[in-house]
């Protein structure tokens, strides 16, 4: 019970991050430092056990599974694949593992078990849809490249950008990325996945906010630590949003 009630701390910290009131807040180094305690037990506590996000019925399914974030990538390359069924899209695995990998969506039907959930996705903005994904473990993935031993981190690169050429990224340790949850989502409701949610291939984390979920990814990095763009592991992080996002 004490673990709930630490989640929850941290979760109402995470849900009202982009509000006036706390932003005000976090300007007072004091209380900033408070609000920091539960986030780390929160991480601590999250990353050694696997507590599960809840799943849902199918008739929990939100007739439109909303869209958030940037348009989807606008690049002439991304336009030819969505118009051939994604012939040329390949999700490339690189960094600290033994056997660097290329996938193209077929080999993700194939090689690997096809999971589904559905699970409700909140976004930190607080509005909610259930959506039904299914696609591949993140982990069986991972686990087909071989991670190093010095492996920490799962870096997600993503093709759609904010207008700026700077694109979307998102990471989650090593933990995090063997969570049975964590999936690779090639489908949305039973059809592909839209591309205003993240065709052809998007990762889905409902155990964290749905920032962490990148959409449109292409490129797997395992690395030693965070760092590149700001160091802050995301494009949101980047931008002061907690890197830790559970909910
Ligand atoms: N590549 C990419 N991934 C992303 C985003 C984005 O803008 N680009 N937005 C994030 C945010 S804030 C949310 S709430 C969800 C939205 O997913 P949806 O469009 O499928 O609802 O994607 C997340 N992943
Ligand atoms: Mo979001």
């Amino acid at each position: 019970m004490k673990r709930v009630t630490f989640i929850s701390i941290a979760g109402s910290t995470l849900l009202t991050g982009c509000s006036g009131f706390v932003t005000s807040l976090n300007d007072n180094a004091t209380v900033r430092k408070a609000l920091e305690v539960p986030e780390r037990l929160n991480t601590a506590l999250l990353s050694h056990g696997h507590p599960l996000a809840r799943e849902y019925a199918e008739s929990a399914i939100s007739p439109d599974f909303r869209q958030n974030g940037f348009d989807p990538p606008s690049s002439a390359e991304y336009g030819r694949w969505s118009a051939t069924g994604w012939a040329g899209y390949r999700l490339v695995v690189s960094g600290l593992v033994d056997s660097p990998r290329s996938y193209d969506l077929a080999a993700l039907r194939h090689k690997f078990p096809r999971r589904s959930q559905i699970t409700r996705h909140d976004c930190v903005e607080g509005w909610s849809v259930i959506g039904k994904w299914t696609g591949v473990r993140l982990t069986d993935v991972l686990q087909d490249c071989i991670p190093k031993p010095q492996a920490g981190f799962v870096v997600f690169h993503c093709l759609d950008d904010d207008g700026t050429a700077t694109r979307y990224y998102e990471s989650l340790n090593m933990e995090q990325a063997a969570h049975p949850q964590a999936l690779l989502a090639y489908e949305l409701n039973d059809r592909p996945v839209p591309l205003k949610n993240g065709a052809p291939l998007r990762l889905k984390v409902p155990t964290q906010l749905g920032y962490k979920s990148a959409k449109y990814v292409n490129h797997i990095e395992v690395v030693a630590r965070l760092g590149g763009h700001n160091g802050k592991g995301g494009y949101w992080e980047d931008r002061d949003y907690e890197w830790f996002a559970g909910i």
